[in-house]
């Protein structure tokens, strides 16, 4: 296990925190959510775990505590059956337990007998502390007491995480028997559980042993700078992205006498492909300010998908799901110039689904009129370019940025236990509202940054000017969706 090195590093060993229960509750779930960890091996069937692993929680490549992924009790029966007949031969009082327990384990043997419990119970007695998970939608039973029993004898301080897996129909049952063996008791999400819900248990963490309180609180503080980090690397990854698609145009050189409208669909078709790329990159670039890099492979089914969409000739608007979509074929035109004031006037903000191959569909919802020019160009040395875009449409920089808001918004809540693709779903126009302050400050930065064209310092200031203002933005999403929790 590595240590901290650095300075910054709280002194005196980690808090560890080693997570168990039955199988199949969601104790891989809450390794990954809280470490942040899209590595966590977790499936659907019970026995995914079958090792116990150490997962750091570390920020900046500073470890600050220690989760320990484990595999369910399997005999946990058996086990407290062989603690108790060995209490009654020695005459062991309770003081007695927890070297019982270790005593137990360092048996031989033992690995062949009970491998799940020797590997769950193995950091316990090394002095973790213990987060036992059970699933609040599944009913309370006996065969638990076995396994709570165990860990009161190992002495370790303890908490119990009631997971809500499909429901909270048992919730209360769970917490009146966990009350009895857990001084700590709470209700926690593993897969869903917000930055807030997370820190609520974090703190609950802290007080299971006074050295871990002062780490804990490190962690505590350093998640929070690190949430703000994020925002601020997105904000200006959303800022780059939109101020290169702004501008972007492709040329193509002619011939004296050739005529400018032969080319155009070809010159649309590079000018669209290259702005569907430039789009994805901008995306994968906030996956990974998102510890998501890995989810690439999975939107590319997206894209596919999108892209059949389009080739239909469908449009994906925001406000309209994928079936609906797929079911009413596609919305009409005279519909489409609406939805695009709205847009432009910044009531709504028009989405497509994620990925970008739908740029294509953007542009073919900002209208025909409102496609990017093909204009022909004279140069003062000789010869003659044709030029598609770029797309000078008001409503365009703002249809990129309702996408990029939107994915972004979905990563900044995705938690690392989720293994579902990012599916940017239609949101009601009311999910992503834009005021008027924010309309009209964004507007600003892109007549700007449209201004700005090739002049590379005036450039870099008008990004940076939309970086900042997307950062408020986004500080905004996140305070909006923290409340609605
Ligand atoms: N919807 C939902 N699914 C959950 C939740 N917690 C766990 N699951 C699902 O339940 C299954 C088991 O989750 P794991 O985290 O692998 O459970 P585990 O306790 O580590 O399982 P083993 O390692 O096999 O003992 C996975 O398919 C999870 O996606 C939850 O809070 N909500
Ligand atoms: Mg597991």
């Amino acid at each position: 296990m590595t240590r901290p090195s650095d300075e910054a590093a709280p002194s005196g060993p980690l808090p560890r925190f080693a997570v168990v229960g039955h199988p199949n509750k969601g104790k891989s779930s809450l390794v990954a959510t809280l470490a942040r960890d899209a590595s966590v091996a977790i499936a659907p069937h019970p026995g995914t775990t079958l090792v116990a692993r150490e997962y750091p929680f570390r920020i900046d490549g500073v470890p600050l505590y220690v989760l320990i992924d484990t595999p369910g009790f399997q005999r946990a029966r058996a086990v407290l059956a062989a603690l108790e007949s060995r209490a009654r031969e020695t005459n062991a009082s309770a003081a007695d337990r927890p070297r019982l327990v270790a005593e137990f384990l360092a048996m031989p043997g033992q690995r062949e007998r009970f491998p799940d419990e020797c590997e769950l119970l193995g950091p316990i007695v090394a002095g973790a502390g213990i987060v036992y998970v059970v699933d609040g939608s599944v009913a309370y039973g006996p065969q638990y007491e076995a396994e709570m029993e165990i860990l009161r004898w190992t002495g370790r301080p303890s908490l119990a995480v009631i997971n809500p897996i499909s429901s909270r129909d048992h919730v209360t049952e769970w917490e009146a028997a966990l009350g009895q063996f857990f001084r700590i008791v709470r209700v926690v999400d593993a897969v869903n559980a917000d930055l807030q819900a997370q820190s609520r248990l974090l703190k609950a963490f802290a007080e299971l042993e006074a050295g871990w309180r002062a780490p804990i609180e490190a962690a505590l503080a350093a998640l929070e700078r690190a949430r703000v980090g994020r925002r601020i690397q997105t904000a200006r990854a959303i800022a780059e992205w939109i101020a290169q698609a702004l501008v972007y145009d492709v040329e193509r050189r002619i011939a004296p006498d050739e005529s400018a409208e032969l080319h155009r669909e070809a010159l649309a078709a590079e000018y669209h492909a290259s702005l569907a790329r430039s789009e994805r990159a901008a995306r994968e670039r906030v996956q990974a300010i998102h510890g998501h890099a890995a989810l690439e492979a999975r939107a590319d089914e997206l894209a596919l998908l999108e892209a059949d969409l389009f080739a239909e000739g469908t449009w994906l608007v925001f406000g309209l799901t994928r079936r609906q979509l797929v079911s009413a074929g596609a919305a009409g035109g005279a519909a489409t110039g609406g939805v695009i004031d709205l847009a432009v006037g910044g009531a709504s903000l028009l989405l497509g689904v994620a990925t970008g191959a739908v740029v294509g569909g953007v542009l073919g919802f900002l209208g025909a009129q409102r496609l990017p020019e093909l204009t022909l160009v004279d140069r003062p040395l000789g010869g003659r370019l044709v030029r598609y875009g770029p797309a000078r449409s008001p409503g365009f920089p703002f249809v990129l940025l309702g996408r990029a808001r939107l994915h972004a918004r979905l990563l900044s809540r995705r938690t690392h236990a989720r293994r579902d693709p990012v599916e940017v779903e239609a949101v009601p126009a009311a999910a992503l509202p834009l005021d008027a302050v924010f309309r009209k400050r964004l507007e600003r930065d892109f007549a700007r940054l449209r201004a700005a064209d090739d002049a590379a310092l005036a450039r870099a200031e008008a990004t940076q000017a939309l970086a900042d203002t997307l950062q408020a933005l986004l500080a905004a999403d996140d305070s909006e969706s923290a409340e609605a929790t």
